[in-house]
């Protein structure tokens, strides 16, 4: 369908974070605690469409299947829509859309598809309404529906400033201009089912009881140092372990929480034991986790073949 006045499209990538956002500091604009980095999945992400329907009310397709309004998802999005529809018109609008995404990633199962469909979401009103907003207000946006979404209007690595503003404006995704071709990442599906906590719940227990997060923000700075120094100089030994690190340690602080957070299965923790024993061999492989039991395994091209007679992967490359 082309885009004409009452429809729109767009596509972002997923993004995965090799230094993790955990916290907010403001949970009404998704304001992180820290700063974060990512790298994006090229062509894998969401493909959204948004259209001004004459519905009484919102419709919302996720791969072709209706999304119940009063699910958690549903509501989420309308309170995202109505951001536009109560605040930036005036008179406050009735306009009512639909708003259909098609994923190429497992829906929340870790894999960042809540980041690439806001992001695609507000590159859509963005072309339905004309706004020609710049990559920083869309990145800004994008946050509001979703934090790590902010990070899913680039390619390649981004860097998500936590920005020191109480309205926020100075809080987005900002491209880092490097590129690495030989980066691969494979995508490890132990379990494609939804998770049973969401970040957004899990985020903030961690903040409010575990006694582990007040050594976050401290690792978060090192270990983002250390990522942009691994970029620049193509240290893929340094990123891989910094990558690796960071996500454990994001993990150690939910473990810490009450009640705990645990979002490891058995194959999680196997699939970690066979990833060290690699290493020792001599494998240049590490792996991040998000929140969901599947790991992200990084590694560079030259290894892809020994990796994949170890792993049944799903392999992106970022940057080619
Ligand atoms: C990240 N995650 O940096 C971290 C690491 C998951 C683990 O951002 O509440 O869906 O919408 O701001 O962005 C997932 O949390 O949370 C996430 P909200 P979001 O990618």
């Amino acid at each position: 369908m082309p885009d004409t006045g009452t429809t729109a499209a767009a596509f972002a990538p997923a993004n995965i974070a090799l230094c993790k956002y955990w916290g907010k500091r403001n949970q009404e604009l998704n304001l992180p605690m820290t700063s974060s980095l990512s790298v994006s999945l090229g062509d894998k992400g969401a493909a959204t469409r948004i259209t001004i329907t004459d519905h009484d009310q919102d419709i919302m397709t996720l791969n072709g299947a209706a999304v119940p309004l009063f699910s958690e998802f549903g509501q989420r999005l309308m309170v995202f829509l109505d951001l536009f529809r109560l605040n930036l018109y005036r008179p406050p609008a009735s306009l009512r859309f639909h708003v259909d995404t098609t994923t190429s990633v497992p829906i929340a199962a870790g894999l960042a598809s809540s980041a690439c469909g806001f992001a695609a979401l507000v590159l859509a009103l963005n072309k339905l309404f004309h706004w020609q907003l710049d990559a920083r207000h869309l990145s800004i946006l994008a946050r509001m529906g979703s934090g790590s979404a902010c990070r899913s209007i680039w390619p390649g690595f981004v860097e998500w400033e936590q920005g020191q503003d109480a309205d926020g404006m100075d809080s987005y995704g900002k491209i880092i201009p490097e590129v690495w071709p030989e980066l691969c990442m494979g995508l490890l599906m132990v379990n494609e089912k939804e998770k049973n906590i969401s970040s957004r719940v899990a985020m903030q227990r961690t903040v409010e009881t575990s006694t582990l997060y007040s050594a976050w923000p401290d690792k978060v700075e090192q270990d983002l140092a250390d990522i942009k120094q691994a970029i620049h100089e193509k240290d893929f030994s340094l990123l891989g372990k910094t990558a690796e690190s960071n996500a454990l340690a994001m993990h150690g602080t939910m473990l810490a929480a009450w009640p705990p957070v645990n979002y490891c299965l058995p194959e999680t923790m196997a699939a970690m034991q066979k990833i060290w024993a690699l290493r020792i061999e001599g494998l240049s492989l590490y792996f991040t986790q998000d929140a969901g039991p599947n790991l992200k395994l990084l590694f560079l091209e030259q290894d892809r073949a020994t990796v994949q007679s170890h792993f049944n992967l799903d392999i992106v490359r970022p940057f080619c």
